[in-house]
């Protein structure tokens, strides 16, 4: 039994889980996965997208690599995907969503995304995809949609993350009991 939880910040590549993380993190503790950086520091490609200019993750070989720290309990998982979580390593999934197309445009253009990846991006996050990908993998009742668009919405998630993570301690406690 975990005594803390493990919390997926996901949604599309500009939406805010970076900046909600390291919020979340220095709040409550529970430590800042990110999955690019994983990755990366443990080699988990299978090859790259002259495309897309970007690697390719093998999400087995992920898995594997941070099978036995994220059964301890205790981690924001960040990344722009969650189906390839099994769903007994996860206790809730934040799904960060920027409904104004136009903030979203400009996030993306400062990071120097163009053309077809910006596009791409801006499609994914009007459409939903990341939700809706959510929504199938895991329970309803643990899947929860937030707005990221000001610096305010930051506060009120974080806010509310907390308070959930909290929630979740104190249940396990009394469970334990
Ligand atoms: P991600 O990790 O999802 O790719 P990020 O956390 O790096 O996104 O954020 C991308 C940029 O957008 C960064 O400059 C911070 C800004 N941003 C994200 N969410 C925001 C919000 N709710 N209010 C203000 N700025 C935000």
């Amino acid at each position: 039994m975990r005594k803390s939880p493990n919390v997926i910040i996901t949604g599309t590549p500009g939406v805010g889980k970076t900046v909600h993380c390291e919020q979340l993190a220095q709040e409550t503790g529970l430590r800042h996965l990110s999955i690019n950086q994983v990755a990366k520091d443990r080699e988990c490609y299978d090859g790259y997208d002259e495309e897309r200019k970007s690697w390719i993750v093998d999400e087995d070989k992920l898995l594997d690599a941070i099978e036995d720290e994220v059964l301890q309990g205790g981690y924001l998982i960040d990344w722009h995907a969650c189906d390839l979580f099994p769903k007994s390593w996860i206790d809730l999934v934040v799904v960060l969503r920027c409904p104004s197309t136009s903030i979203f445009h400009d996030r993306l253009s400062a990071r120097g995304y163009k053309d077809d990846k910006l596009q791409e991006n801006l499609d994914a996050e009007i459409f939903g995809l990341l939700l809706e990908e959510a929504r199938e993998a895991y329970d309803e009742e643990i899947v929860v949609e937030l707005t990221s668009e000001k610096d305010d919405d930051v506060e009120s998630n974080c806010e509310r993350i907390v308070a959930w993570i909290n929630a979740w301690k104190a249940s396990q406690a009394e469970n334990a009991d």
